[in-house]
């Protein structure tokens, strides 16, 4: 089968199809820029934008909304991901964590699937810390600096590994399985 996937983010229309391709779910790409809610929840924005997805292709379609929440920083950027890499940058955000002994983070991916008649919401979570320095050119976003728990390289050093534990993976593993289910 096939499903769109409504994004602007290229990365996470190659990983949902690298994710699903195993499970014989084929992933076309929606390109969709949207005016994101303002919300702590990324299910109440991910839940909101699938509506505009659906709305604009009316046909069944998934979003995903993620964000790397550092537990020192009460869970800053969180929900604010995309802007907060924008304008502070990794090197921004490494300064914020100067000095903190507790480096602890992570990453939460929601995706809300809109069938045609109804919305279901299923998440994603990979635990880790952030690293001193960036490290590794794969992957995207806060890869550089993300070290999953049980671990030492980042993400982006280690593509491979990002791809069978991410938060994403995770969340379309669980995707998938409602497929399967019938459900
Ligand atoms: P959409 O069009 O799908 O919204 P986006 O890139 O704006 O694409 P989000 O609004 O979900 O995505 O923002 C999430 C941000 O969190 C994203 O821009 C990255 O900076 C970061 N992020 C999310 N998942 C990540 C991952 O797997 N690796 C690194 N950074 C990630």
């Amino acid at each position: 089968m096939e499903i769109l996937f409504a994004t602007s983010n290229k990365n996470k229309v190659q990983e949902a199809a690298e994710a699903l391709k195993p499970k014989g779910i084929t992933v076309k790409h929606l390109l969709f820029g949207h005016n994101e809610i303002r919300s702590d929840s990324l299910e109440d924005i991910a839940r909101e934008a699938v509506q505009a997805a659906y709305k604009k292709c009316k046909k069944p379609v998934f979003v995903e909304d993620s964000g790397l929440f550092i537990g020192s920083l009460n869970g800053f950027p969180g929900t604010y991901s995309a802007w907060a890499l924008g304008k502070l940058g990794l090197s921004g955000i490494l300064r914020l964590l100067q000095d903190m002994p507790d480096r602890s983070a992570r990453f939460e991916a929601c995706i809300a699937y809109h069938d045609g008649s109804k919305v279901s919401a299923f998440e994603g979570v990979c635990k880790g810390s952030i690293a001193i320095e960036p490290r590794g050119s794969s992957g995207f976003g806060y890869d550089p600096i993300f070290v999953p728990e049980g671990y030492s390289q980042t993400f982006a050093e280690n593509i491979t590994l990002k791809n069978k534990l991410s938060h994403r993976y995770i969340s379309l593993l669980e995707f998938s399985k409602s497929f399967v289910s019938g459900s």
